[in-house]
């Protein structure tokens, strides 16, 4: 069958002796000594500074948490901006730098929402000193740096604990999706058809760090399909093996270069000046690839920042021998449900709204019918993220670094497949 797989070597730097992964696959978790107050170091102040900085706050008032978090220090690389970010969310105090910040007594978790390509060293400096690290996606910029986050999280501290904000594994449609699935109600899955579409990359969006190669790594292949992956691993509790049929593609090849007063990264809100000086971008704007699940289900990725029309489009389709499911981020409350088990003359598209106490996350928070919106996956992962600081349980299962390591290998494994257009197994990686 997969005769013109081929595995992959020469990529990676640094060869991946099967004991890397048998060290990661056979760690024990070890339980945190429960504190009883979470002392949050947040390191950036952007957009995600402030999704999670609401999370946090919010996170004890909706759930009833043994360790709620506090929001002790921010740390954005400008003294200002830290300032006036402490001042607004309620952080009790503005560091100098990501480095102290670390070294505060009073940070027990150091929270990651600066660009890509900081991911590594602060999360890296933070786990050796000791404290537990929660990091925005994707993981890192490359292979050998989410690698050596993985390992890094695996030799630290007993009981220091990694997270990484796979923020939508916590809709309450997407958890039930999973639930669905778990329970056998799918039978065995075939297909998965994933996409996230937006399209705030258009020609006259300004230039920023998520253009920048250097800086951000790709395109909208790890801001996108990085998300969408690992939705598709949470949902069937299944691998993907491997990956083939990949093509990225970039549309716009110099933006408007950034100003100081064009700072404020809106994802698109803003539009260039006429004449103004450009910059190049370096990353592609739409990323597919087709892929094999471990349990034989066939899988599409497609991720794009210019799909006209579509402003937050993250989909998933999965198909099974009793029954389909399929979720669209824009519609977030609802699950769409096909039951292939009921007569034919029964059969339909049913519509779950997700607002039930019965359904994953929803009795947290409104009545039934009174709906969430994307702040409350993150309101979500940071009361799980607490639970498990106080020796609990998520209520769904949290991606820590070696699991967002799995999704960096499938990501991998897309980059080589679409540039040497061939198979790629993602064990090789
Ligand atoms: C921009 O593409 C972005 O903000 C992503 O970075 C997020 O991860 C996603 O949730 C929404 O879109």
């Amino acid at each position: 069958m997969d005769r013109s797989v081929r595995s992959h070597d020469s990529m990676i730097q640094r060869q991946d002796d099967c004991g890397t992964m048998k060290k990661i696959n056979s760690r024990k978790s070890a339980q945190a000594k429960a504190p009883r107050e979470v002392g949050i170091g947040l390191v950036g102040a952007g957009f995600m500074g402030r999704i999670h900085a609401n999370a946090w706050r919010q996170a004890p008032l909706f759930f009833n948490l043994k360790s709620p978090p506090t929001l002790t220090a921010v740390a954005s690389g400008h003294a200002k901006e830290s300032n006036e970010f402490a001042a607004k969310w309620g952080v009790s105090k503005a560091s100098p730098s990501w480095e102290r910040l670390i070294k505060d007594p009073k940070v027990a978790l150091v929270d990651v929402c600066v660009p890509n390509y900081l991911h590594a060293a602060v999360s890296i400096a933070a786990l050796k000193a000791g404290k537990h690290v929660a990091c925005e996606k994707p993981l890192a910029n490359t292979i050998t740096q989410a690698r050596d986050m993985a390992l890094a999280a695996l030799g630290a501290k007993k009981g220091v604990r990694t997270f990484v904000w796979f923020n939508y594994r916590r809709c309450p449609a997407v958890s039930l999706m999973r639930e669905l699935i778990h329970q056998g109600r799918l039978g065995r899955i075939r297909h998965i058809r994933a996409q996230y579409l937006q399209d705030w990359g258009r020609a006259s969006t300004p230039h920023s760090w998520r253009f920048d190669g250097a800086l951000a790594g790709s395109g909208a292949h790890g801001d996108l399909n990085a998300h969408i992956v690992d939705m598709a691993r949470f949902v069937t509790g299944d691998e993907i093996d491997q990956v083939c049929g990949a093509m990225e593609a970039q549309f716009i090849q110099e933006r408007a270069a950034v100003t100081a007063s064009s700072k404020n990264l809106g994802l698109g809100a803003q539009k260039s000046k006429r004449g103004a000086q450009q910059q190049a971008s370096t990353v592609d704007d739409a990323f597919l690839f087709l892929a094999r699940m471990h349990n034989g289900a066939v899988a599409s990725f497609e991720a794009s920042r210019m799909a006209t029309g579509n402003k937050n489009a993250n989909r998933m389709e999965v198909n099974g021998e009793f029954g389909s499911v399929k979720f669209d981020f824009e519609r977030m409350n609802e699950l769409q449900w096909w039951d292939d088990t009921l007569p034919a003359r029964e059969q339909g598209w049913s519509r779950i709204l997700c607002t039930d106490p019965s359904h994953p996350y929803a009795g947290h928070f409104w009545p039934p019918g009174h709906v969430l919106g994307y702040e409350h996956a993150f309101i979500s992962m940071a009361a799980d993220i607490c639970a498990v600081l106080a020796g609990g349980e998520p209520e769904q299962p949290l991606a820590d670094f070696v699991d967002a390591y799995r999704t960096q290998q499938v990501l991998e494994a897309a980059i080589i497949s679409a540039r040497e257009q061939c198979w790629i197994r993602t064990d090789t990686i």
